[in-house]
């Protein structure tokens, strides 16, 4: 007969999300994500679930992985790639350890993925299994599309008894490649550290902040062009040299909250072209900040800290980030200045 699975936690993970990776707190009664067949006998006897004999639990190597096909066309070896290594595939390595004290034999591994994630590998067996012996079997899953969330399960079954285990993907449109600020609008230096330089030194704990203070250490006025809106930072995408295709930008905004994240933008437009003159003119008039130019995308961000790829289409050499206005509950009392801590730029064709 069919029914909903329940199962005592004991001491295996039963998913990682969304409990976000912790373990399921010990004598937990949980509800497996699935419908499954057992003997009516072993209906409702969670004594028996909780003993269950294999302890199942995925480690995923690399943190995100991109479509084969987002570097098509060009040769990756001249690329200037920073941090990431991952040509397209999450290896998740399940590993299956027998608690019992008798072998068992003849383990399932059956796994699927969700979303428009592909897998490169189908159901794979063990034969055995001593007491306390653990074996890892590995599957690769690769993203057909260029962004998004999805789950990778493993139904890990013998003899009527079935493991369920998931574990979370990322999918990203390409890799990071080398990008530099090079101007800003203003730098604040006598209140913030914020040149902009760190904005691309690859360190969230610094950051951009264009300029409130002047050299008498006042506040600069609401109208100075300094302080005003709009501001705007440009990176040179790896030498300047090369045109590449830009597929997400990968932000960083200035950590903490309230004051301590001042500067924290709402909407903002992005820029590309073909030299850093190129982008002259392109929204950077402080007497009329409505005149935004020609951008490759216009959006609104959400206010949350952390990192966040914003999916972008265009191809430059160049690129400039420009905000109009500051998130609603972010320093109060100072709504006309921008900062951020990291901008990465991704390259890369969407499929
Ligand atoms: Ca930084």
């Amino acid at each position: 007969m069919t029914n909903q699975y329940l199962s005592v936690i004991d001491s295996g993970y039963l998913s990682r999300r969304p409990n976000g990776g912790e373990k399921t707190a010990e004598g937990t009664v949980a509800q497996l994500p699935l419908d499954v067949t057992v003997d009516s006998g072993s209906v409702f006897t969670l004594t028996s679930q909780a003993s269950s004999t294999l302890d199942v639990s995925i480690a995923r190597e690399g943190d995100e992985a991109y479509p084969k096909n987002a570097l098509s066309g060009m040769d990756r070896a001249s690329l200037p790639i920073i941090g990431d290594d991952n040509w397209g595939e999450s290896v998740l390595n399940v590993s299956v350890t027998n608690k019992g004290t008798a072998e068992v034999t003849g383990i399932h591994l059956t796994p699927s993925v969700s979303n428009s994630w592909v897998l490169a590998n189908g159901p794979q067996p063990i034969d055995r299994l001593a007491p306390g012996e653990t074996r890892v079997v590995k599957f690769w899953a690769r993203p057909t599309t260029e962004f998004g969330e999805a789950t990778f399960t493993v139904d890990v079954s013998y003899a009527g008894e079935k493991t369920v285990a998931s574990e979370g993907l990322v999918g990203v449109c390409g890799p990071r490649i080398k990008a530099e600020a090079v101007a800003a609008d203003s730098v604040e230096t006598r209140w913030e550290y914020g040149e902009e330089y760190k904005a691309t030194d690859g360190d969230p704990a610094t950051y951009w902040h264009s300029q409130y203070i002047d050299a008498n250490k006042a506040r600069l006025p609401e109208t100075d062009t300094a302080r005003k809106w709009p501001h705007w930072i440009d990176l040179k995408i790896g030498d300047g040299s090369t045109a590449y295709d830009v597929c997400a930008l990968s932000y960083t905004p200035r950590a903490g909250d309230g004051p301590k994240a001042s500067g924290r933008a709402k909407d903002v437009q992005i820029y590309l072209a073909g030299s850093l003159d190129g982008l002259k003119g392109q929204g950077d008039n402080k007497g009329n900040p409505n005149a935004q130019g020609n951008p490759v995308l216009a959006t609104t961000l959400a206010n949350v800290p952390g990192t966040v790829d914003i999916p972008v289409a265009g191809n430059g050499s160049y690129l400039r980030f420009r905000g109009t206005s500051a998130q609603a509950d972010v320093a109060k009392n100072l709504t006309d200045v921008m900062s951020f801590a990291e901008l990465g730029v991704r390259i890369g064709h969407a499929n």
